[in-house]
């Protein structure tokens, strides 16, 4: 992935195979393909619900088609990143439910429910070891929890838990999946929302032992976000050139039904300077209107101009990384 950031910015959808805007699972089949020919170099999948036992996602899509698709991306030759907005443990609510100041505390090794999460952790890693290719090697996958804490909408954002309850958090995270389940195909990605300077970018980086991928997340709403997106990239690309990791935004959408030309003239050129392994767009829901798609899709007002994204030689897609 650090050669790949040389030759170009792969471009990543999450949930792309799974469904899109007018269609659920059909095999083979991307909005981004429909649109461009070809599949987005980039696969993001979602795991919330799974800590549950559940047979689906949060977001309608099997577990098990999650990873026949995990397994097909991987046989294509693209790479698969996982996010998990998972339960609250401490309420039973969802990752947005930020009522209580104590879930990370109650969660970390001595918390009143460690053991609960540990239960957690033990169907993700079921779930992680089963990604293995035919011949019975893991599967690499980019996995990224916890994003977004710079803000405070999930419950381990920066006023719901302290800098040392959320460095533990990710520190006891990956030493039990690593050491109790001897999971070691999986790259970690620290993933912020906006910040404004490198000392709030790294306030709770919980290290380089622990962490692959370095990154943020960003949507457009509004005037001032191509100079946001702009100088996050920027700081974060020179802090990854610093430590010798990947770097991404690893999230990202636009208003792509309203400015036709979103994808070239804020995304691209925005981020052209910068040395990016990949971008990622949201997902484009299946069950929810077509105005609240990230992600392109056939008849969408921005459809040519994301082919002339597509066309660029900066952008790269699945037939780009092969
Ligand atoms: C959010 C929205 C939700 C979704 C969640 C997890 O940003 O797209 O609809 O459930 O991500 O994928």
């Amino acid at each position: 992935m650090l050669k790949l950031q040389d030759k170009g910015m792969m471009f990543g959808h999450q949930d792309a195979l799974a469904y899109g805007t007018s269609w659920y699972a059909e095999e083979g089949r991307s909005d981004v393909k429909d649109v461009c020919g070809d599949h987005p170099a980039i696969f993001g999948w979602e795991l919330g619900h799974l800590e549950l036992g559940d047979k689906y996602s949060l977001d309608s899509v099997f577990f098990d088609n999650i990873i026949k698709g995990i397994k097909d991306v991987h046989r294509m030759g693209g790479i698969n990143t996982v996010s998990w907005h998972f339960r609250n443990v401490l309420t039973g609510g969802s990752s947005w439910d930020i009522s209580s100041k104590k879930t990370v505390a109650a969660m970390i090794p001595g918390g009143g429910k460690h053991e609960e999460y540990k239960k957690y952790l033990d169907k993700l890693a079921t779930f992680m070891l089963s990604l293995k290719t035919d011949k019975g090697t893991f599967i690499p996958v980019h996995f990224r929890p916890f994003h977004e804490h710079t803000g405070s909408w999930f419950w381990w954002g920066k006023d719901l838990c302290t800098v040392d309850e959320y460095k533990t958090l990710w520190r006891f995270t990956v030493n039990y999946l690593r050491n109790e389940k001897n999971i070691h195909h999986l790259l970690y990605g620290y993933s912020t929302d906006r910040f404004a300077s490198e000392e709030e970018y790294l306030e709770r980086y919980p290290g380089d032992d622990l962490i692959d991928l370095i990154g943020f997340d960003l949507y457009d709403r509004g005037p001032e976000y191509a100079a946001t997106l702009g100088n996050c990239a920027k700081m974060v690309t020179k802090i990854a050139a610093d430590k010798g990791k990947i770097v991404a935004v690893t999230e990202a959408g636009g208003p792509i039904t309203k400015n036709p030309e979103w994808w070239t003239k804020t995304l691209l050129e925005t981020l052209r300077p910068y040395k990016l392994s990949y971008v990622l767009v949201w997902r484009n829901a299946f069950n929810q209107p077509p105005h609240v798609a990230f992600g392109p899709y056939k008849g969408c007002p921005s459809e040519q101009d994301f082919v002339k994204f597509y066309n660029d030689p900066k952008t790269l897609f699945l037939r780009d990384i092969r």
